[in-house]
């Protein structure tokens, strides 16, 4: 039975992630009633379920961290430079019990629906145990990678071994020791888990539709000299990530590429590679918009790669083709391309040799059958808009968020949705979250919504929604800054293009967190441009 009312919130967030928890401890900070909705049975959002092994940050641990509280800034020692999904989570539990947030949530709890009801000027929250809570505003911090596809193989249930998902790994450990695996997928998941994999099974297939740039993470032990010097220099590394395109310290290099001769060119990129893993993607300014240095890029990443892997038949089924490099988020490992070089581990190209089935026994391409223990999913997610579409979301006069985002989503600052009043999305399409450190757009994304809630309530409006006019407009907008550069013309999960059916457009704002922050803080001093907020 459905009970009426069972809840009464100023504001209902969807999601414990990064974004979800920051919104819901300083929901409650500002003196809202919050109610934390959450599928998982804990905090932690992308760190709760991608906990296969090798699972990692790409943006450095002291960098990835809430920086609303020097407090908590200080307390929290990370161990290694790059912190592993166990260290992450372990970090949002702390995070969630220091700041008492869990008492706001129900947790294995999962929304279905939610419904904007205009004569009470509420949303109606329906979730997977019969419930319905009730709350003026709704924050739907449900995650931009949070939704996985497994791809529809011919015979893929028949499969009789054991089917592992990255993004739904089980929770007690698994044993690969003496087991024939098969991974699918190479992106930053398949590259993280596969050298694991490789050191105990004894057979590894890999089958690669696309192949990634992946750059070395250089990752090391953060020992207390090191803690020491990051701890002193934190306050000017978060105002440098405050101010930059990927939310960051770290900057290009100053010197414009075409400055420089081929010399000088190479140490740039020397030093850029030393740093590690997506740094790479930015050694010179407008490196993913110009191709001349893009290609000057590629090919130092090359003759990385002619280093790293002995085989050249493998080195050039490795060798990304048809995308720009850093378009695809460049991938961050630790002895991937080396792990090639083991005799037990194997590669398919899914291009020249596709799958044609799944057998009980195992995977059959166009070049024959192989026989498995356990296959692996590393295949990706329905990235940035799957989480809200796969919800029956309806706005203002039964509009359905799913239809209305048919041909791709229109979104003011990624937040505000015309048609759906008092709904915010964080972290969604429109937002530069995914290219930037999580952590801070995370609060930067959190806070938005809340200054719009309290807005709207000292000066007593009970709506606001994002204007279709102002929502085209930065929808166009995104999507002309993208094709400014060298990734409105690669395939992606940016583009839709990972996900046979989807819309084609490009979903996150590759304009900058600067820019972006910049834009926002604009719109709130100025009192809600682009939203129309209405009394009763
Ligand atoms: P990604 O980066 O979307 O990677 C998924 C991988 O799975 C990628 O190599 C895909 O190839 C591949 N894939 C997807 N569908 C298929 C099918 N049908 N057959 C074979 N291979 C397939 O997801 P991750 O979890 O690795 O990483 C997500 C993000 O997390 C990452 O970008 C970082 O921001 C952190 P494709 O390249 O689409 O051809």
């Amino acid at each position: 039975a459905v009970e009426e009312n069972a809840f009464d919130h100023d504001v209902i967030v969807v999601g414990a992630g990064f974004a979800g928890l920051y919104t819901v401890i300083h929901a409650a900070r500002r003196g809202l009633r919050v109610h934390g909705i959450e599928a998982a049975p804990g905090v932690g959002g992308t760190w709760f379920w991608n906990r296969y092994p090798g699972a990692r940050c790409d943006v450095e641990s002291i960098d990835y961290s809430y920086s609303f509280d020097p407090e908590l800034e200080r307390e929290w020692r990370w161990s290694e430079r790059y912190a592993t999904q166990p260290e992450i989570l372990r970090y949002l539990e702390h995070v969630a019990d220091r700041f008492e947030a869990r008492t706001h949530y129900s947790f294995n709890t999962r929304v279905t629906g939610a419904s904007w009801d205009e004569t009470a000027q509420c949303w109606h929250v329906d979730t997977d145990d019969g419930r319905r809570a009730t709350a003026a505003w709704l924050v739907m911090a449900t995650g931009p990678l949070s939704t996985p596809i497994v791809p529809e193989i011919t015979g893929r249930d028949s499969f009789a071994g054991q089917i592992l998902q990255t993004s739904a790994w089980p929770s007690e450990p698994v044993d690969f020791t003496g087991k024939r695996v098969a991974v699918i997928g190479t992106g930053a998941s398949g590259i993280q888990v596969i050298p694991l994999i490789a050191e105990d099974a004894a057979e590894v297939v890999v089958y690669q539709r696309t192949a990634n740039y992946s750059v070395p993470a250089f990752n090391f032990d953060l020992d207390d000299a090191e803690w020491a010097t990051q701890q002193t220099g934190l306050a000017r590394r978060r105002e440098l990530s405050w101010k930059s395109p990927a939310g960051s310290p770290w900057s290009s290099h100053l010197e414009p590429f075409a400055d420089l001769d081929d010399e000088a060119r190479e140490a740039v990129f020397n030093e850029a590679w030393q740093r590690g893993g997506v740094l790479f993607a930015k050694a010179f300014r407008g490196q993913t918009i110009e191709r001349e240095i893009n290609d000057a890029a590629r090919d130092f990443f090359e003759r990385k790669l002619a280093e790293r892997i002995a085989n050249d038949t493998t080195r050039s089924a490795l060798t990304p083709v048809g995308h720009a490099l850093g378009t695809k988020r460049i991938c961050t490992d630790s002895g991937y391309y080396e792990t090639y070089n083991l005799p037990h581990v194997h590669l398919v190209s899914l291009r020249t040799e596709p799958i044609t089935e799944m057998t009980p026994a195992g995977i059959t391409t166009t070049a024959g059958a192989r026989e498995f223990d356990i296959i692996v999913y590393a295949t990706g997610f329905d990235a940035m808009t799957g989480a809200l579409t796969s919800i029956e979301i309806r706005g203002r006069d039964g509009r359905l968020l799913r239809d209305e985002w048919a041909d791709g989503p229109i979104t003011l600052l990624g937040v505000g949705l015309p048609g759906f009043p008092n709904l915010c999305v964080l972290n969604g399409p429109g937002t530069p979250s995914v290219f930037a450190n999580m952590a801070l757009t995370s609060e930067q994304q959190g806070r938005f919504a809340l200054e719009l809630i309290d807005y709207c309530t000292n000066a007593g409006y009970s709506s606001a929604e994002a204007r279709a006019d102002a929502a085209e407009a930065w929808t166009q907008h995104t999507q002309d800054v993208a094709h400014a550069t060298l990734f409105g013309s690669s395939d992606s999960w940016y583009t839709g293009a990972n996900l046979p059916g989807k819309a084609r457009a490009f979903l996150p704002y590759a304009g900058g967190f600067d820019q972006f922050c910049a834009r926002a803080e604009a719109v709130i001093d100025n009192g809600f441009t682009g939203f129309v907020l209405s009394e009763r």
